[in-house]
């Protein structure tokens, strides 16, 4: 077919090749949530439905991209992991960060009312999204490592501030002057005694956030078995947890 004199523009795109045998990480994050969330009237600290349906829009995009290895959610982000062999999309870096982020907020409208029964959607969430390349599988662990970290600390402020607050009756200003400069074990203590809440038999969604895995499962009544995705609400900072799905670092399928 003979070329159109327009075809030069092409060469105007940019190379955005992911490095060879790095990882890929994918990390969205909603976008003004403060908003969003309060539009909603989400639950505080932790709205299960919300998270619920994070989860379910993150296997959406691990179901329709074998190539994601793992996810870890949190609030209103997500991060996605993809195989440090991946040849998707050529390994073009807008492609696999646009696609993971559209069928990602295509997902969370399309489940919206599966989890937020008599809520109605009052406006388009959406999501924004970086792409972050690691070498190493100890920089991929640190990485995960310090989502996870992050999930706690909040967590552990969030619950208790909303604690004093919701069970103690305190002003927002109050409750933040008590919480300031304390330690995590200081806010076990007063999560403790002033609200009668063991910290560590909150949820473990909520303490720990969501890792997805893909599980060989044996069907039941079949010899057959397949792949699915499987959240966890575990540990990812330990050792245990890779020694367990060793297939993520070692890649075998
Ligand atoms: P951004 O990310 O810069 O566009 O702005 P935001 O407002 O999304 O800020 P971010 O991502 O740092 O914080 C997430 C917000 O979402 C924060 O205001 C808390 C809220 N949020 C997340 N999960 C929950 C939940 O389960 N319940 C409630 N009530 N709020 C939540
Ligand atoms: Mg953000
Ligand atoms: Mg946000
Ligand atoms: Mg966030
Ligand atoms: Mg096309």
């Amino acid at each position: 077919m003979a070329k159109s004199k327009y075809e030069y523009v092409r060469t105007f795109e940019m190379e955005d090749k992911c490095l060879q045998n790095c990882w890929i990480v994918v990390r969205l994050d909603g976008r003004s949530f403060h908003r969003f969330t309060s539009s909603h009237k989400f639950e505080k600290p932790n709205d299960k439905r919300a998270l619920e349906l994070m989860n379910r829009s993150a296997v959406a995009v691990m179901e329709e991209l074998q190539d994601v290895s793992l996810a870890y959610g949190q609030s209103d982000e997500y991060s996605f992991v993809l195989r440090k062999d991946t040849n998707m999309y050529n390994r073009r870096q807008s492609k696999i960060m646009s696609a993971i982020n559209s069928i990602f907020s295509a997902s969370y409208v399309h489940y919206w009312s599966s989890y937020f029964k008599n809520i109605k959607l009052l406006y388009p969430p959406s999501f924004d999204a970086r792409t972050v390349l690691y070498p190493s599988d100890q920089n991929l662990r640190d990485y995960l490592s310090w989502r996870q970290a992050d999930t706690h600390i909040n967590n552990l402020y969030n619950t208790a501030f909303w604690g004093l607050v919701l069970m103690k009756g305190l002003s927002n200003n109050e409750a933040e002057k008590i919480l300031c400069g304390t330690v995590s074990s200081e806010k076990n203590e007063i999560l403790f005694k002033e609200c009668g809440t063991n910290y560590n038999n909150e949820l473990p969604i909520y303490r720990k956030g969501t890792v997805l895995v893909r599980k060989l499962i044996r069907i039941p009544s079949s010899k057959s078995k397949k792949h699915v995705v499987c959240p966890l609400h575990v540990d990812i900072i330990g050792d245990d947890f890779w020694k367990e799905h060793d297939e993520i670092l070692n890649l075998e399928k």
